[in-house]
C-alpha cells in the first residue's frame, strides 16, 4: 500500500505579534515589541502550503486558536464582561494579556508527537498533544490542539489520541520539534528518535546553565510508552546543553531528519558517535541504510545556524528518491550558510535541491519552515480517513486566502491587543474557519 508523509501546516492566527515571550529563543527576545503584520504572516504560510501542494506533496492545514484566551484570563481572576476582562488585564497585567494573545499555536511542530501506525503496538497512528509547559503562552495551547487534532483525525479505528502529559516541568514536552522518525519507506516500521534537553529525575545528565531545557527525557519516554513503541524502534539522545545556552531551544533548530537521512550540526548532540551507531543499527534491522550529514562548525557556526535557521528546514522526499530542502530566506542572506548549501548540492548526496521561502513574519519569533509543520506519515487508507476538509487543494487555498484578507489586520502592536474589538474579530474569523475546514465546534467560545 502506498504511504505518504503529510505536512500539516499551522495557519497563522489573527493576533500574530511579537511579544518577546520566549526566554531562550533569540529571535523572540530580540524582536520583542516590534509591530507585526498578521495578514502577511498568514499569507506567507499559505504560500508555502500552496507551493508544496503544487510540487505534488500532500499538504494539510491546522487551524489557529482562539486568542485572546478569555477563558485563561478568567481562570487567572479577571472578571466581568469579555471587554472588561481585556480592559482589566491591559491595565493591571499587560504581560498576561500579551501572553494570552500569542498566536504561537502556528508552530505546529510543537503541537504534538505523532507515531505512524507501522511503529505502534496497536497499528494505529498515535498523537500526544504537547503540554508546552515551559512558557505560559504555549501551555494554554494543548486543550484546543487536542480538540482540533481530534476533529481532523476523527476515526478511532485508525487514530489514537492521548492527552498532554502532566503539566509540570519534569514532564516538559515540546512535541515533534524534538522527535524525528527514520525509515526506509513511510509505511514500514521505522526508528523514532527522541531528543531531550535534560533529565528531571536522573542527576547524572548535564543541563544547560542559562536557558531552559524544555524537553525532558522522562517526557519523551512517556510518549514512547503511550504510543506503544518497541525498544528496537526507539533511540533517545541528549541535546548538547551548551547549544541550548546559545539559543537552540528545540532540536529542530539544529537537526532535521527524513527517510534514512539525518542532517545535523556537529555540536547538536552529546555522545554523537554512540547515537549515530545506534540509529545505524536499529534502522538497519528495519531494512534501512542510515545516512548522516554532519555540518561542521568550521563551516557553519551554531550562531549562524540559530540566525539563519538552516536546520529548521523541511527535508522532503521526492518521487524520484532524491530530497528537497525547504529553507527560509535568511539562509540565502547568510553568506556562509548559502555557500555551505551550494557545496551540499554539489556533493551529489541525497539533497538534490534547495528551495527558499520568505517566512519573515514567523522567523522573527523563532519559527522557520519546519516549525510551521506537523508531519504525519499515513498509508492510503489512513489518509482517506482524515477529515478531508483540512487537506489543501487549489480551491481551499483560494478560500483561505480570501478569508485571511477579509479578517486579518496588517498591523499589530501591544496597544492593539488591548482593543476589545480584536476578540470579536478573531471569534468571527474562527467561527467561519471552523466551517471552512469542517472541524465542527472546537473553540472555547463555540463549546462553552
Ligand atoms: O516556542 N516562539 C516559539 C517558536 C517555536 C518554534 N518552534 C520550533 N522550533 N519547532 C517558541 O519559542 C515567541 C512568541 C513571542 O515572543 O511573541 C514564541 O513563542
Amino acid at each position: 500500500m502506498k504511504s505518504y508523509e503529510v505536512n500539516f501546516d499551522g495557519l497563522v492566527g489573527p493576533t500574530h505579534n511579537y511579544g518577546g515571550l520566549s526566554y531562550g529563543n533569540v529571535a523572540s527576545q530580540s524582536n520583542s515589541q516590534q509591530s507585526s503584520n498578521p495578514r502577511e504572516a498568514a499569507l506567507q504560510g499559505l504560500a508555502k502550503m500552496k507551493a508544496l501542494m503544487e510540487m505534488g506533496f500532500v499538504q494539510g492545514v491546522l487551524a489557529p486558536q482562539e486568542r485572546p484566551d478569555l477563558a485563561g484570563l478568567r481562570a487567572l481572576g479577571f472578571s466581568g464582561t469579555d471587554a472588561q476582562v481585556i480592559e482589566k488585564a491591559a491595565k493591571d497585567a499587560m504581560p498576561l494579556l500579551v501572553a494570552s494573545c500569542s498566536a504561537s499555536s502556528m508552530w505546529v511542530a510543537n503541537a504534538a508527537t505523532v507515531s505512524p501506525s507501522a511503529d505502534t503496538a496497536d497499528g494505529r497512528v498515535h498523537f500526544t498533544a504537547a503540554n508546552l509547559n515551559c512558557k505560559y503562552h504555549r501551555s494554554i495551547e494543548h486543550p484546543t490542539t487536542s480538540r482540533v487534532l481530534g476533529a481532523m483525525f476523527a476515526n478511532q479505528q485508525h487514530f489514537a489520541h492521548h492527552a498532554a502529559l502532566p503539566a509540570v516541568a519534569q514532564f516538559g514536552d515540546e512535541g515533534a520539534a524534538n522527535h524525528t522518525r527514520f525509515c526506509h519507506d513511510y509505511g514500514q516500521p521505522g526508528v523514532e528518535f527522541f531528543v531531550f534537553g535534560r533529565s528531571a529525575f536522573d542527576t547524572r545528565y548535564p543541563a544547560p546553565q542559562k536557558y531552559p531545557a524544555r524537553q525532558t527525557l522522562e517526557a519523551s519516554q512517556a510518549v514512547a510508552r503511550l504510543h506503544g513503541l518497541s525498544e528496537e524502534g526507539v533511540v533517545y539522545a541528549q541535546q548538547n546543553p551548551a547549544i541550548i545556552d546559545q539559543g537552540v531551544f528545540h532540536n529542530d533548530v539544529i537537526a532535521v531528519g527524513n527517510g534514512e537521512v539525518l542532517f545535523y550540526h556537529e555540536d547538536a548532540f552529546l555522545n554523537t558517535e554512540h547515537l549515530l551507531a545506534e540509529l545505524h543499527d536499529k534502522l538497519g534491522r528495519r531494512g534501512g541504510r542510515f545516512k548522516a550529514i554532519c555540518v561542521p562548525r568550521a563551516e557553519v557556526t551554531v550562531e549562524d545556524a540559530v540566525r539563519s535557521y538552516l536546520f529548521n528546514s523541511q527535508l522532503l522526499s521526492r518521487a524520484d528518491g532524491s530530497m528537497l530542502l525547504i529553507v527560509p530566506e535568511e539562509c540565502r542572506t547568510n553568506e556562509r550558510v548559502w555557500q555551505y548549501l551550494q557545496r551540499l548540492l554539489a556533493d551529489e548526496g541525497p539533497v538534490a535541491e534547495v528551495n527558499v521561502f520568505d517566512l519573515k513574519q514567523s522567523m522573527q519569533n523563532g519559527g522557520g519552515p519546519a516549525c510551521l509543520r506537523l508531519r504525519v506519515a499515513l498509508n492510503e487508507t489512513e489518509l482517506a480517513a482524515v477529515n478531508q476538509g483540512v487537506i489543501m487543494t487549489a480551491p481551499l487555498y483560494g478560500t483561505l486566502t480570501q478569508w485571511v484578507e477579509k479578517h486579518y489586520r496588517d498591523r499589530m502592536s501591544e496597544s492593539d491587543l488591548a482593543d476589545p474589538a480584536l476578540l470579536i474579530e478573531c471569534r468571527t474569523a474562527l467561527d467561519e474557519l471552523s466551517q471552512i475546514l469542517k472541524l465542527g465546534a472546537v473553540y472555547p467560545f463555540q463549546i462553552n
